[in-house]
């Protein structure tokens, strides 16, 4: 897969290389094997990394549940869950009562006692660092853990029509007064070094449901600064987002805003694009 030629004297990214770099990733090329081949063509490594960086990746099927575009009301399996909000491109729902009040109480119960300080992913090695980013305290359940875990995945395969099998564990996270998550994107950044690693264990995120367990006395609400958006963390709602393209054009850039009295407990199911292990 020879990359085309450098035309002129300067290296400018030009239309051809872009189109060059977003069908050899359509074709299957991993991000690191169309670098390679545009340095061996004379390309500087400034110039490839910033053309890789500013095309898009090929946009992956996501979860979406069909029903949304009839219906505000979707079948979860074992209860109906209204749909409060819906936005298309980027796609996003705001879910009403997708856990009950007991539910909530009883996964932070079960999550209170395992809980440390939030991790990062760290972009270089493809580990897990405390960044001042992300000051929650967190854990997470294996797969189908518990019962009621085991029932939360379920409900959520169905509702958004997603295998059990290609989500992470569900991860519960408490903010207290001041905690913030500042914003982020979800997937992993095909251009980092790191990501390879942890793209095998399932290839990408492809959407990110955000579940209310607790709302805190003040602040803490789920901000999109693309989209002017905020979600209000209402106990058993949820806020549900996909992105088919690893990339900003993604318009899923999202951060817990500081919670700035009591707490707000959340619990987060990362869907990837395969079976996840
Ligand atoms: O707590 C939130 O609202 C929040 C914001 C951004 C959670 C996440 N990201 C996440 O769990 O990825
Ligand atoms: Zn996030």
């Amino acid at each position: 897969m020879p990359a085309p030629v450098i035309t002129g004297q300067h290296q400018a990214i030009s239309r051809d290389l872009r189109e060059w770099i977003a069908a050899q990733t359509a074709d299957g090329h991993g991000r690191e094997a169309v670098l390679q081949a545009m340095l061996t063509a004379g390309w500087s490594h400034q110039v490839a990394t910033e053309a890789l960086t500013e095309t898009p990746p090929a946009a992956v099927p996501v979860p979406w549940p069909a029903a949304a575009a009839s219906s505000l009301r979707l079948d979860a399996g074992d209860r109906q869950v209204a749909i409060s909000t819906v936005m298309r491109a980027p796609d996003l729902l705001v879910l009403e009562n997708l856990l009950d009040a007991d539910e909530c109480l009883a996964l932070i119960d079960a999550a209170r006692p395992r809980l440390q300080r939030s991790l990062t992913v760290a972009l270089e090695s493809g580990g897990e660092e405390v960044h001042a980013d992300r000051t929650s305290d967190g854990m997470f359940f294996l797969r189908g853990e518990t019962g009621l875990v085991a029932t939360i995945e379920a409900r959520i395969a169905k509702l958004l029509d997603w295998p059990v099998e290609n989500g992470e564990g569900l991860q519960v996270l408490r903010y207290g007064p001041g905690a913030e998550y500042k914003p982020h994107y979800d997937y992993f950044d095909p251009d980092e070094p790191g990501s390879a690693t942890i793209l095998a264990r399932g290839g990408q995120r492809v959407a990110t449901l955000v579940i209310y367990l607790q709302e805190p006395g003040e602040g803490g609400a789920t901000v999109f600064p693309d989209l002017r958006l905020q979600v209000a963390p209402r106990r058993g709602s949820a806020v549900f987002f996909s992105y088919g393209q690893a990339h900003p054009c993604s318009q899923t850039l999202h951060g817990g805003m500081p919670v700035l009295a009591g707490e707000k407990w959340i619990a987060t199911k990362w869907l990837r694009e395969r079976k996840f292990s």
